[in-house]
């Protein structure tokens, strides 16, 4: 069932996943137990305690090890467990690039917890490779790179920052959470670990937190593996089931959320009230060439500035089917202000976002009901 010769979308629905031995129920059971019966001390059947192992959350971290085109998956809490666990790979001293455009969240666990244990950070522009290259050290191990980035829409060449990195000891780790494997397979590309905020577009529907990492490299896996286990921010099996489920629907849902998006972003890209429209799918988008070679669809998630912050507030305090709300990639349209939301960790930093930005995570409903809602709100 994770055979590669088959498509993202087949995986989707297969992989990890076969009919249930027991009964044949085609869904995954959803495990909900926290121990297994040994048959005498240390003799079982794969299984001793859900925060090792629980067999839903295998069937999830196979299919997307699968959709990434990787050997391992792990799945986590949440995003930011996620994170955090391939944090605990490091030692005080070593030092990280990180490009400086990057989720609240990130900046936050990076800057005010793993500072406090000994690691530096160097926050820098990953479209400029030049700057990348200057910024290494002998003690550099980690490149930590969002593409697109949440919330500036900026692209960074996986490819070629692999490329920029190559013969330093320096894993490169993708926040590929904009994207989710329907667009793009940093794999692929030469990352050695891609990691996913699944709260978003691999479940779907705004119903679950979680966070998946996917890699190939066998030696790591064995430490994230070890870690997972250690520190314990394991998601729970329904929310496993739910990202299960969500994942099914992945392939159909980044086309609609893309041919939504760029509805909407050539319509926001002609209206006065809008100053710029940043989304990849658009020509005026200065990435726009890299974005065609590395993104198979251009995702649903739009940037866009307005004249100034009262205008923003306005607009995000009038759409009626954009809720105002953190997250994205559900089915639902979203509209949020990150500058004093998502993002309020980095508002007096060096990587603050501006006040007049506004972001939508634009769902799968109606787009003409999309476009009214947007022209309604800007009028
Ligand atoms: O929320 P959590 O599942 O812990 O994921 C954190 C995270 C990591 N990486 C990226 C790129 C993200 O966007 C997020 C979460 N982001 C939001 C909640 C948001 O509204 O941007």
């Amino acid at each position: 069932m994770n055979d590669p010769k088959y498509h993202l979308d087949t995986l989707a629905i297969h992989a990890g996943q076969p009919p249930d031995p027991v009964t044949g129920a085609i869904m995954t059971p959803i495990y909900q137990t926290s121990t297994y019966v040994q048959a005498a001390p240390a003799e079982h059947k794969g299984y001793e305690y859900s925060r090792t192992d629980n067999p839903t959350r295998t069937a999830l971290q196979e299919c997307v090890a699968a959709l990434e085109g990787g050997q391992y998956g792990l799945a986590f809490a949440s995003g930011l467990a996620a994170i955090d666990t391939i944090m605990r790979l490091f030692n005080p001293g070593d030092h990280v690039i990180v490009g400086n455009d990057v989720y609240g969240g990130t900046y936050r666990l990076f800057e005010r917890v793993y500072r406090r244990y000994g690691l530096t950070f160097s926050w820098v522009d990953l479209a400029d490779l030049d700057s990348v290259r200057a910024a290494i050290r002998p003690e550099t191990r980690l490149l930590w790179l969002e593409t697109p980035t949440n919330p500036m829409m900026r692209l960074a060449d996986i490819a070629g920052l692999v490329e920029t990195v190559r013969g330093h000891p320096i894993l490169v780790a993708v926040d590929s959470t904009f994207c989710s494997p329907a667009i793009q397979q940093p794999l692929r590309l030469g990352a050695d670990i891609v990691m996913h905020s699944s709260t978003k577009y691999l479940g779907g529907h705004s119903d679950a937190v979680g966070g998946v990492i996917a890699l190939n490299n066998e030696e790591i896996y064995t430490q994230l593996k070890f870690l997972q286990n250690a520190v314990g921010a394991v998601p729970g099996p329904m929310d496993c089931f739910l990202v299960l489920r969500g994942l099914k629907t992945l392939g159909v849902r980044i086309e609609r959320h893309s041919q939504n998006a760029l509805q909407i972003a050539q319509f926001l890209e002609d209206h006065p009230a809008v100053q710029q429209v940043i989304y990849p799918g658009l020509e005026s988008h200065p990435q726009y060439a890299l974005a065609r070679q590395q993104m198979r669809f251009p995702g649903g998630m739009i940037s866009i500035l307005l004249d100034t912050p009262e205008a923003g507030r306005r607009m995000v305090t009038r759409t009626k089917l954009f809720a105002l709300a953190e997250s994205l990639g559900g089915v639902e349209s979203l509209i949020e202000h990150p500058y004093s939301m998502t993002h309020a960790s980095t508002a007096t930093s060096d990587i603050a976002v501006p006040k007049t930005l506004v972001r939508l995570s634009v769902g799968i409903e109606n787009v003409e009901d999309l476009l009214n809602d947007l022209r309604e709100a800007l009028s």
